[in-house]
């Protein structure tokens, strides 16, 4: 180690010692001086500087972790969203300030250096930013983790409108380097695929052989995972592929130097590009391959690391390690197990299925039926041969279990097989649940839904496995690091910071919620926000927004059954009212919306489509420009998410009940003090019941009211006859009123509304359109509103990920915090 003196002036946190590592960094690593420097080398000066000062609190914690044999939490996801890390981890360290003061003293503005980190888009949406919330609770309550993924050289897609409408382009977050990632080319693993299996006999001992026709390596990246103010860090390990070169030389040596190069680029397609979800079957092979690769680097990562402790028989495996299974991404990991216990470390069936069983947990993130995945047989038979066999033997020894628990129900055992009744597919999550010994949904209701629906036959089967654990969200990032003046208003209100680590200290706050002088100050950080978002959007899309008028916010992937289309009904209905009655007093709101859609679910990007054309005549007609103004915000993301949460007033949380697992976009408006309108959909019910139903603007069917519409035959169009402004409102879309014309552009919308009307819009329309008028209604009382939304933020607490960890570990991990000393 460093000599004292070494060390203080390279990791040391005083405004002295930061700038001159900052210099040494921007020097050392960068070459360059601060006068020839970029934004982008100061950005990498920096985000090295930050970095020195996590790397001892990585090693220590790794050895701490080592010597204690400490029980350790193996999150397995094919996606983590963890955001910009930069200002992160300076909040963590508790440098911010120093940081700030240090860049001032040298001319730099940190907000603009903060600006140009990319960040690693590499999740879909709420899953992916799910596992990194988590990830963050786990180093704060110091809970040995390790996270395994993928590191996609490309992540989510870059949204681009143009003319109104989605266009694609490439993410390319690796382009400038990475400073958060350690490659650890030692760290590697070979990963086969395809081939055959032989059965064969070693010392009198039955075994299977695969010889596989392609092999790929898997090479780890790590990334340090910072606590809140201590010194626990843990690990992100993601997996990239690469050739095998032993692989490859074969084609070499037989002089096809070709076949060489293009083995190459085969296996680095692996981890090239992630898929965004909703895709149609077609290119799946891909993603199983993407599925498996990570699965079994991972595992041969978790045994490698126990088998290096003296007595390390893999029978005590379940005592050092728990997977969570985040959604059936990984579930072939409860294959992948058990193959490598059987086959390559020799454990007997008995012993390999009771250390796999006890491994694993899973964790169900959808009711949608055509969401569970399912692999056609013959792709495995192709690609994991000696995995089929395996599956085949699972099935097996399960379906006689079940046989003696449902003597003669031919149906139960055919809906419990882990094989379809067609016998092409093979069912992901009945492995998950087969192999586990927890799963649990997200939200109450949707662990209720799980059992009664989706998963209804395993729940029969196996009712103690079936628990809940709620989401949350950080509270560091979105609320300390992305909404520092209301954070600071807190801070002062209730004179100390311990709510940072404990979100329910909030609850302090409710005494302030009938002050009028706190509720003044309260509503100027809220439009200081809104000030801040229109700024940006001013300089980046042109557009001016008023930032007295109410921030209606939908910020969430495109999805039918997300309805934001049902927003974009109210915003007509809004406009219409306008046109007819020129003296309409509606105060004045801006909706903002922001998502991706799936490039080929062609209905989400039409959806995208009608917002947008809608903005064009709402923005500019002289008669509702001045009371309504529509956004779609290009490119949602985590950076952007930062400044759109804290500038929102009115969070749109407005499924179709029993759609949304949870949501967490949900917790993260309510937390910087927005007031929901919503459904009793996912955790909007838990939301509702925490914060006081007089400060939620409830609407709609609920799940069990859906059910039995649809159960009786649902007309939507006896629904359109019965409102006038509903009628309307389709019929100016229909007519072409938004697409200059164009009777056809928004057929497919229109005839989907009318015809079957899947996600229930026009049963809904009449009660949202009710309740948005009770919400203008309460904006028209500034003390009111702020009252609501001071006791929403005291009352959000539940919604932390560091009390959703901590159900984890208490219910389903039993895994305890380990204390990493500073010094250790
Ligand atoms: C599957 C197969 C092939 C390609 C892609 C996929 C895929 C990828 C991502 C399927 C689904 C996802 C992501 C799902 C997701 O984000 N679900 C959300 O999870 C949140 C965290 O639990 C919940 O809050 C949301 O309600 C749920 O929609």
């Amino acid at each position: 180690m460093a000599s004292k003196k070494h060390e203080q002036i390279r990791t040391g946190n005083s405004v002295t010692a930061l700038k001159q590592a900052f210099l040494d960094n921007l020097f050392y690593v960068q070459a360059r001086y601060m006068d020839d420097a970029s934004p982008g080398d100061l950005y990498q000066a920096l985000a090295y500087t930050v970095r020195d000062r996590l790397l001892h609190h990585f090693n220590n914690s790794a050895k701490q972790f080592k010597y204690d044999a400490a029980r350790t939490i193996c999150y397995f996801s094919a996606e983590f969203l963890p955001g910009p890390h930069l200002a992160n981890n300076m909040i963590n360290l508790g440098i911010l300030d120093n940081v700030r003061q240090m860049t001032a003293e040298l001319g730099i503005n940190l907000d603009t250096l903060l600006a140009e980190e990319p960040e690693p888009g590499l999740g879909n949406g709420g899953l992916g930013r799910l596992a990194a919330c988590y990830m963050d609770s786990l180093a704060t309550l110091q809970v040995p983790a390790i996270g395994y993924g993928i590191r996609y050289e490309h992540g989510i897609f870059k949204q681009e409108i143009r003319d109104g409408w989605q266009v694609e382009t490439t993410d390319k977050w690796l382009h400038g380097g990475n400073p958060w990632e350690i490659r650890r080319p030692g760290i590697v693993f070979p990963i086969k695929f395809g081939g055959h299996t032989e059965q064969t006999r070693i010392n009198g001992k039955f075994r299977v052989r695969w010889t596989p026709d392609e092999i790929v390596n898997g090479v780890a990246y790590d990334t340090p995972v910072s606590g809140y103010h201590n010194s626990n860090v843990n690990l992100l390990r993601l997996w990239h592929s690469e050739a095998c070169e032993s692989f490859d030389l074969q084609a070499f040596n037989k002089g096809d130097y070709y076949a060489a190069v293009h083995d190459k680029i085969y296996s680095e397609n692996i981890s090239k590009v992630l898929y965004p979800n909703d895709e149609p079957e077609a290119g799946k092979e891909l993603r199983l391959r993407q599925q498996y690769f990570f699965a079994s680097c991972s595992l041969q990562d978790m045994i490698r690391i126990f088998l290096v402790a003296p007595d390390g028989g893999l029978q005590g495996f379940p005592q050092k390690f728990v997977i969570q299974l985040n959604d059936t991404h990984p579930a072939i990991s409860v294959v992948e197990l058990m193959r490598l216990l059987i086959d390559v470390h020799h454990l007997s069936w008995d012993d390999a299925w009771e250390v796999t069983r006890n491994s694993f947990c899973y964790t169900n993130h959808t009711l949608l039926p055509e969401a569970l995945e399912t692999w056609p047989v013959h792709l495995f038979a192709k690609l994991l041969p000696r995995h089929l066999e395996l599956i085949y033997e699972i099935n097996a020894r399960h379906l006689d279990e079940v046989r003696l628990q449902f003597h003669g129900d031919n149906r139960k055992i055919a809906a419990l097989s882990i094989i379809d009744e067609s016998g092409k597919y093979i069912r992901m999550a009945h492995i998950a649940c087969i192999g586990s010994s927890r799963i649990n949904g997200v939200s109450a209701l949707h662990s209720q839904l799980v059992k009664q629906t989706v998963l209804h036959d395993l729940y029969d089967l196996w009712p103690q496995k079936f628990v809940n654990v709620t989401n949350g969200v950080t509270p560091r990032r979105f609320l300390v690091l992305s909404n520092r003046p209301l954070a600071s208003l807190i801070k002062e209100r209730l004179g100390h910071e311990e709510w940072v680590r404990d979100l329910n200290q909030l609850r302090a706050l409710e005494s302030a919620a009938e002050d009028g002088a706190f509720q003044e100050r309260w509503r100027a950080t809220q439009r200081s926000a809104r000030v801040r978002l229109s700024n940006f959007v001013h300089e980046n899309f042109a557009l001016d927004l008023d930032p007295d008028s109410m921030f209606d916010v939908q910020v969430k992937r495109i999805h039918e059954y997300k309805r934001q289309h049902l927003n974009a009904l109210h915003i007509i209905t809004l406009y219409n009212r306008i046109k007819h009655n020129p003296h309409d007093d509606t105060p004045p709101r801006t909706f903002i919306f922001g998502g991706k859609a799936a490039p080929g679910y062609a209905m989400a990007k039409l959806m995208i489509k009608l917002i947008t054309s809608i903005g064009d005549v709402v923005n500019r007609d002289p008669a509702s420009r001045d009371r309504l103004r529509v956004l779609f915000f290009p490119n949602f993301n985590v950076k952007h998410a930062h400044s759109i949460y804290p500038a929102a007033d009115l969070s749109e949380q407005i499924s179709l009940a029993g759609m949304e697992a949870s949501g967490t976009g949900n917790m993260k408006f309510s937390l910087n003090g927005a007031l929901t309108i919503g459904t009793l959909d996912g955790a909007n019910v838990e939301i509702r019941d925490e914060v006081g139903h007089d400060n939620f603007f409830l609407f709609g069917h609920t799940a069990e009211q859906v059910a039995a519409i649809r159960n009786e035959g649902y007309h939507p169009w006896e629904f359109v006859q019965r409102n006038a402004e509903l009628a309307q409102a389709i019929d100016l879309i229909r007519t072409g009123y938004f697409s200059h014309g164009d009777t056809e552009l928004f057929r497919p919308l229109v005839d989907q509304l009318m015809g079957v009307d899947p996600y229930m819009l026009c049963a809904d329309f009449d009660s949202y359109i009710n309740c948005q008028q009770q919400v203008s209604e309460a904006w028209r009382n500034p003390d009111h509103w702020a009252r609501m939304s001071i006791l929403n933020v005291a009352r959000i607490g539940k919604f932390s990920s560091d009390r959703a960890i901590r159900d984890y570990c208490e219910n389903i991990w039993h895994i305890k915090p380990v204390l990493v000393g500073a010094d250790s």
